[in-house]
């Protein structure tokens, strides 16, 4: 069983492993962790780095004192431990200020509270090194029509993002933001729900170089999507920034199972696409441990995500080193959907004249996907 280490850059939120089971029927089955004794398990296992919520690690409403005092602890159990703050982000969801969401609540100065809520962490983010700042909109959706003028409800978004990169760029922050897309829970629904309205969405910002994505496995496959091709979108437009990994049984409640659970096939192209696309980030992971799990279970739980990652990693690798698979990824013509579809110097009316393929004998030959596909799952299944 391979063991993580920190070269593997493996990252946590501190609100996943401090999650105290609290959920919608029930009373937290767990007690509430200190951030201090996070980082040394997190350091124990091999993890490299946190990332953290404002309100995780500094309890909503403190004073300046008690503040400073735990922001000092803090910089003192980083050092102890090694962790680098990877990432970090506004909880804009948790008090019942944003009942009605944060950057794009009906009420102006519920807005105007949160854009400042979301500055000051930056504030804190940059001093500690933080290099992503993550921007999960649960909140900003709604339930009922009449209720969010999305167009309008777009234009406060859009406000909310240009204020924060001209705070980042004015302050000289070396911080990128990534939106994290969510299609329902808490809100019924919520706005940027997938990946593709928050790439589309970046385009309409002032600085859209300074934003990106951060996609989680669950929210995508919520939606009933293919998470791996999210993520390949996201690379392929240079958007991918940070990602959150977890499990998901297919489109229901949020389960934020750890990672390398429930949908595992997918899991393996999600390792497979990020190997291939040179992802570089914090390998971060987004969970939940189960409420009936103990302190202990938590641990288990947090290596677990890490060394499934791991399993998978070594799958994918093996995959695609196998001559088998070389020959069926030939057979099957990947190679050449990297040629272009003109030749160098052709345009249109070359294309117009030219000779082409008789199209009904092009349409008898097989794609050869079965056989791929089949040589994939016996490297997961573990007899190649
Ligand atoms: C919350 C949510 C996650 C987001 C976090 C960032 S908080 O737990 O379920 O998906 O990534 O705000
Ligand atoms: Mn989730
Ligand atoms: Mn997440």
């Amino acid at each position: 069983i391979p063991t993580p280490s920190p070269s593997d850059k493996f990252s946590f939120g501190l609100w996943t492993v401090a999650y105290p089971g609290r959920d919608p029927f029930g009373e937290p089955t767990r007690e509430p962790m200190d951030p201090i004794y996070a980082l040394e398990q997190l350091a124990s296992l091999g993890a490299y780095g946190v990332n953290f919520h404002d309100d995780d690690l500094i309890p909503f409403g403190s004073d300046d004192a008690t503040r400073d005092q735990i922001i000092e602890r803090w910089k003192k159990g980083l050092a102890d431990t090694g962790l680098v703050v990877t990432t970090a982000t506004t909880n804009l969801f948790t008090h019942p200020v944003f009942k009605d969401g944060g950057f794009t609540s009906n009420d102006r100065d519920v807005r105007r509270f949160a854009i400042r809520k979301v500055m000051r962490n930056i504030d804190l983010a940059a001093e500690l090194g933080a290099k992503v700042y993550v921007c999960w909109g649960g909140r900003e959706g709604a339930e009922s029509g009449a209720a969010k003028d999305i167009q309008a409800a777009l234009d406060r978004y859009r406000e909310a993002f240009n204020v924060l990169g001209e705070f980042v760029h004015d302050k000289g922050y070396d911080i990128k933001f990534a939106i994290e897309p969510k299609p329902n829970e808490p809100r019924g629904d919520i706005i940027l729900p997938t990946i593709g309205h928050a790439l589309a969405f970046i385009e309409t910002l002032d600085r859209p170089e300074n934003v990106g994505v951060n996609p989680e496995i669950g929210h995508e496959e919520m939606a009933g999507l293919n998470a791996a091709h999210g993520y390949a979108q996201a690379m392929w437009q240079g958007k991918l920034f940070h990602i959150d990994l977890n499990g998901q049984t297919g489109p229901r409640y949020d389960q934020d199972f750890r990672f390398g659970v429930g949908n595992v096939r997918g899991a393996f192209w999600i390792v497979d696409t990020l190997l291939a696309g040179g992802y570089d980030g914090p390998v971060h992971f987004d969970f939940k441990t189960p409420r009936t799990e103990d302190d202990k279970g938590v641990w288990v739980a947090a290596k677990a995500c890490m060394t499934n990652y791991l399993i998978l990693r070594e799958k994918a690798q093996a995959f695609r080193a196998d001559p088998d698979v070389q020959e069926a990824l030939a057979a099957a013509k990947l190679p050449e959907l990297s040629q272009p579809t003109l030749s160098e110097g052709e345009g249109w009316a070359d294309l117009e004249a030219a000779q082409l393929a008789d199209p009904d004998a092009l349409a008898v030959r097989g794609a050869g996907f079965e056989h791929l596909d089949q040589l994939a799952l016996e490297h997961l299944y573990g007899v190649r």
